[in-house]
């Protein structure tokens, strides 16, 4: 391994290597800091030459190598197993923007530049990249990339996926695919970028991607809207989506437990409204500068929620300041369940026309296993996502992973038997990756694998992450 080590420095300089268990210790443990694991380096590689490499030298010693973007990952794939013989391979200085084309509405950069500074370089353009996330002060772009990332705008603008027209990929072999095409129609064969979307690592090393831009919506309407329960939310989406049309860009579903830890641990968090209620929406309408009358729009949808019973009450936004405050009760979410204790995650997809009954089954359903579990209920209810989080009865963190097992089963086994996902758009990196295959068939486990195996044969590639072992 010395040899190896040797090689690194020389590939990226001695600087960008790190061994040192107190420089590493960062990239061995996410965000959750619940996945941990040990390295044997982490390799800091400031191209795409150098990212190359690296994967040839850590190829010819046999070892086991992990992209790694901004370290934000919720499923444990962007850190090393506990075996010490895996490269983690950080993205964190390939972070330039190597071209704006606001006319063919197309970006292009390196892999891991922050999801924030692409959305700065649109704005500077005068357009938009629409991808949203909590995270999007630290996730990189070759992250959300590798995760097929969602967020709050997938209602209007679609995954990452429906985001990227090209991609640089360094091959598990070592050598480079400059898929970098801004090109709207090419249909030349497989489609290689969307391969390598959502791969999380257990592909190749993406290195740099052409993203899609759109027109600026400078104006925005944006609520929070008090619903008596889940299949009002879904009622209400359907009117949003009649009369907003395209302008709805956000629809997001939180129940009052979710609230109430975020009132309670989020500093100057306020409920903006009188009365509490189970659940809530927040919905958003967004519009370019030429647009008028997107205030009066949401107040016709809410109105009319109202008058039919979809509603109880709302708080509209008049500022910018308030339209953030709203945004930060659904955005703190995850941080504050993460503060209150333990916590265990199920990212989950339903048709949507079976979330309310999926929802109100499962609640006692989960009491009956572990008595005073906490369901923190939120997510993307536009998509039909649910993040079905649960936390520990009050003071009881070791009860909730003494019984997490069967808690995500139980879940899980509602899901398939309602058609629809374990994973929505945190992927599966190392946590899933065996449930998932135990839920899909014979057929699609096998093509995964030899998909997995015709571009990565030695198993390199993140082994252990998105197909079990
Ligand atoms: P990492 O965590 O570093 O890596 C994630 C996976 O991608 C790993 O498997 C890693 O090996 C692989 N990878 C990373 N970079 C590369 C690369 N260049 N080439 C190949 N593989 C690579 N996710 C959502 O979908 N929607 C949300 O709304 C959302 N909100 C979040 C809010 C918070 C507060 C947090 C902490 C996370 C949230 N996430 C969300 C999850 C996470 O931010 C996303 O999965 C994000 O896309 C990960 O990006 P990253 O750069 O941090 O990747
Ligand atoms: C969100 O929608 C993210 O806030 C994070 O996807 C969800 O922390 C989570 O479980
Ligand atoms: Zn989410």
């Amino acid at each position: 391994m010395t040899d190896l080590l040797e090689q690194l420095r020389a590939a990226v300089g001695d600087a960008h290597v790190l061994t040192d268990p107190e420089d590493v210790a960062a990239y061995v443990v996410d965000w959750t800091g619940v996945h941990t694991g040990r390295a044997l380096a982490v390799v800091r590689p400031g191209s795409t030459d150098e990212v190359a490499a690296v994967v040839r030298a850590c190829r010819g010693a046999r070892a086991p190598i992990v992209p790694q973007g901004g370290n934000t990952g919720l499923v444990g794939g962007g850190v090393p197993d506990g075996s010490g013989s895996q490269v983690v391979l950080s993205l964190g200085r390939m972070r330039t923007v190597r071209a704006v084309d606001p006319v063919a509405g197309t970006v292009t950069v390196d892999a891991g530049v922050v999801l924030a500074d692409v959305q700065a370089a649109a704005e500077a353009a005068g357009r938009l990249f629409p991808m949203s996330l909590g995270s999007e002060g630290s996730c990189t772009i070759g992250g959300n990339l590798a995760t097929n990332a969602g967020g709050t705008a997938v209602l209007r603008y679609g995954m990452t996926r429906e985001l990227v027209l090209g991609l640089e990929v360094v091959l598990p072999d070592g050598r480079v695919w400059d898929g970098l095409r801004g090109l709207r129609k090419d249909n030349t064969g497989y489609d290689l970028t969307q391969l390598f979307v959502g791969s999380e690592g257990t592909l190749g090393v993406i290195t740099g991607a052409v993203l899609r831009l759109f027109p600026a919506t400078p104006r925005h309407a944006t609520a929070w809207v008090a619903v008596p329960d889940v299949a009002a939310a879904v009622a209400l989406l359907a009117v949003a989506q009649e009369r907003a049309g395209a302008h709805l860009t956000t629809f997001e579903i939180a129940n009052r437990q979710a609230l109430d830890l975020v009132l309670a641990h989020l500093p100057g968090a306020v409920d903006p409204l009188d009365e509490p209620s189970d659940w809530y929406v927040l919905v958003e309408l967004a519009a370019t500068e030429a647009d008028h009358g997107l205030d009066d729009t949401l107040e016709a949808v809410l109105g009319e929620a109202v008058e039919t019973g979809l509603a109880t009450d709302a708080a509209i936004a008049g500022s910018r300041a308030q339209r953030s405050a709203l945004w930060s009760l659904r955005e703190g979410i995850s941080e504050v369940q993460k503060v209150e204790g333990a916590t265990l995650k199920h990212d989950v997809t339903l048709p949507i026309a079976d979330l309310a009954a999926w929802t109100d089954a499962m609640g006692p359903r989960l009491q009956q296993i572990l008595p005073g579990v906490r369901p923190v209920t939120y997510g993307h209810v536009g998509d039909g996502n649910l993040h079905y989080n649960l936390n520990a009865p009050v003071g009881r963190d070791d009860d909730l992973r003494a019984a997490a097992a069967q808690l995500s089963t139980a879940i899980y086994d509602a899901v398939a038997a309602a058609d629809g996902s374990i994973s929505a758009e945190h992927g599966l990196g190392r946590t899933k990756a065996a449930a998932a295959a135990s839920y899909k068939s014979d057929v699609e486990v096998d093509l995964m694998w030899a998909v997995k195996r015709a571009l990565d044969p030695e198993g390199l590639m993140s082994p252990g992450v998105l197909v079990p072992d």
